[in-house]
């Protein structure tokens, strides 16, 4: 069976949603980041991390995305099929990774971005990081202007990427989503649907 180790409310969320949509069987295990148990499968520490039963290993999200769409084809997430569908599957995939998944990183680690240990320049660093976030933000809303999903193959496992990402934002951005009301409106159809409700229950009780 596939294994994802994940943690609470990380980008882990996406696949494991993925898995949910899929209805094929997989298990789901709850780790720390950085635990000796997450080390000793992913060296990096990190989730989310994907295991199949022969012992194969695959991490980053968007790989693991992009593998469980084309594992389960029948499940209609890979956004199409065609060159270019695959190729703005692609470019969507690497926009959370590298534009998106990053500008969080000086809201979720700010130490890391300043050699300066005072309140003030952690302050400043995370501040920094809502604006990045907000740029971010403000792409990803323009492009869902007249849109249900990302991609214009449908829902697809790029619109679950967006989710934990869509979900920081409300919980970490001063203004949340106000300034964003497609982000807003992906965000409502996605968490409406009974799988992803699922998995967050899932999330929330272990
Ligand atoms: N580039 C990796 C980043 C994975 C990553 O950093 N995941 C976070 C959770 S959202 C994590 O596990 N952080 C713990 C750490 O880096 O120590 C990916 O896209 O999968």
């Amino acid at each position: 069976m596939t294994t994802l180790y994940y943690a609470v409310g990380a980008c882990s969320l996406a696949p494991h949603i993925v898995l949910e949509w899929t209805g094929a069987p997989y298990e789901a295990v709850r780790v720390q980041y950085g635990s000796r148990e997450l080390v000793a499968i992913n060296p990096a520490g990190a989730v989310p991390t994907l295991r199949e039963d022969d012992g194969w290993l695959l991490t980053q999200a968007g790989a693991i995305l992009e593998y469980l769409s084309h594992k389960h084809p029948e499940a209609g997430l890979t956004g199409g099929d065609s060159l270019r569908a695959r190729a703005e599957a692609h470019r969507w995939s690497a926009f959370f990774t590298s534009d998106v998944h990053a500008s969080f990183w000086p809201i979720f680690m700010p130490y890391r971005y300043t050699t300066d240990g005072s309140e003030a320049a952690r302050q400043a660093v995370v501040e920094a990081g809502h604006k990045l976030v907000a740029k971010q933000f403000g792409i990803l809303d323009r492009h869902l202007e007249g849109r249900e999903y990302i991609l214009d193959g449908g829902r697809s496992v790029i619109d679950a990427y967006s989710f934990p990402m869509i979900r920081w934002a409300m919980r970490l951005l001063p203004g949340g989503l106000k300034d964003f009301p497609n982000v807003q409106a992906l965000h409502d159809r996605i968490a409406a649907d009974p799988a992803v409700q699922t998995v967050l229950a899932r999330e929330a009780a272990d």
